[in-house]
């Protein structure tokens, strides 16, 4: 199916007026379709704003969904439209899924202000990391001021996605000493704030010690110049220290915008997305070159001499199925 660009720039501006429906037909188209996707991606980033994203990851079950529905009562409160994107909550980790989610969610289902999209690796022909940045770039084209993003921080493309973000908030809880350890790799490790969530139970303040201590250390923490990674204590279910959350999230947010550092990180997803729309171009251009040398490649199959000169002479046909192409 494709859509011709006037439709897309008409769904464009319904959804920029605040129509749902709009809104979530073009994340669809977004998620779903190729080269809609990029068209679409070019009308949106032209609209950009310059959203703050703010990327949540962290141990499994630690209350990452549970704490950003909190944050998200705390940011409308403050006057901030709140775009959020849960990527991949059917993962084997999550044990509460999709409707788990929706659940922990709801209270502002009925939020106009409020737009939430789950993202799960299932379905998605174009790849987690590109429908991901799309819709980042969706949110903030359509004025959502905040953006959040919940990965379990697992995997190429989640990885991809945080560090898109200009804020990376990993969330840790009591007692998770072993998984403490599991922070020291990937994303976790760059964290600019860390939350000791389930403050409500015991063990909040080893946690937290530990936690200053390994970014005394310098073994985790965002290594950005002049930040200092902070240590916030929350329960997301008792609604404690969300403020202190938000504040230190805002005040990160003006460290950045002091050293002149928000647009860099959107033209570097930018630059992602350019690169993971390019991969998708060279592999469907591939898979038809395949196609087309079908003999040849039968023929230096069955003699099991030349693959490596085969795969450079494929190479090259694919680049000329391109060049044919634009
Ligand atoms: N005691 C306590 N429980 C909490 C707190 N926050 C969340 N929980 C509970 O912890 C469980 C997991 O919460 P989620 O919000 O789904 O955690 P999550 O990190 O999003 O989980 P995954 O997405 O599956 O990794 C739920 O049963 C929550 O009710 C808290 O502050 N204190
Ligand atoms: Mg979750």
């Amino acid at each position: 199916m494709t859509f011709k660009i006037e439709f897309l720039e008409k769904l464009v501006d319904q959804a920029s007026s605040g129509n749902i429906r709009a809104i979530g037909r073009l994340l669809s188209i977004l998620e779903t379709y190729d080269e809609e996707a990029g068209r679409l991606l070019e009308i949106l980033a032209r609209k950009s704003r310059g959203a703050h994203v703010i990327g949540v990851t962290g141990i499994p079950g630690a209350g990452k969904s549970t704490l950003i529905s909190r944050m998200t009562t705390v940011l409308r409160r403050r006057g901030y439209k709140v775009g959020i994107i849960a990527i991949d909550p059917s993962s084997p980790f999550s044990q509460g899924a999709l409707m788990g989610d929706r659940l922990r969610m709801q209270e502002h289902a009925t939020d106009p202000g409020v737009f939430i999209r789950s993202l799960s690796t299932q379905g998605l022909k174009g790849g987690l990391s590109l429908a991901a940045l799309a819709i980042i770039e969706a949110f903030d084209a359509l004025g959502y001021d905040k953006i959040i993003v919940e990965t379990v921080g697992v995997g190429q493309a989640e990885v991809d996605i945080m560090h898109a973000a200009h804020t990376i908030v990993v969330v840790t809880m009591p007692g998770a000493g072993d998984d403490i350890q599991a922070l020291k790799a990937g994303v976790m490790e760059i964290g600019d704030i860390y939350v000791v969530n389930k403050s409500d139970i015991p063990g909040a303040s080893k946690t937290e010690e530990y936690l200053n201590f390994v970014i005394e250390t310098g073994e985790i923490g965002s290594s950005r110049k002049g930040w200092r990674p902070k240590v916030i204590r929350t329960s997301a279910v008792m609604g404690q220290g969300i403020e202190d959350l938000i504040n230190a999230i805002e005040e990160h947010y003006d460290f950045l915008k002091k050293i002149s550092a928000i647009e860099e990180k959107i033209t570097s997803r930018r630059i992602l997305a350019i690169r993971l729309l390019a991969e998708r171009i060279l592999r469907n251009a591939l898979l038809k070159a395949v196609e087309t040398k079908r003999t040849e490649l039968e023929k230096v199959a069955r003699d099991a001499g030349g693959l490596l000169e085969e795969a450079e002479r494929l190479a090259e046909r694919t680049c000329k199925e391109i060049e044919e192409k634009t």
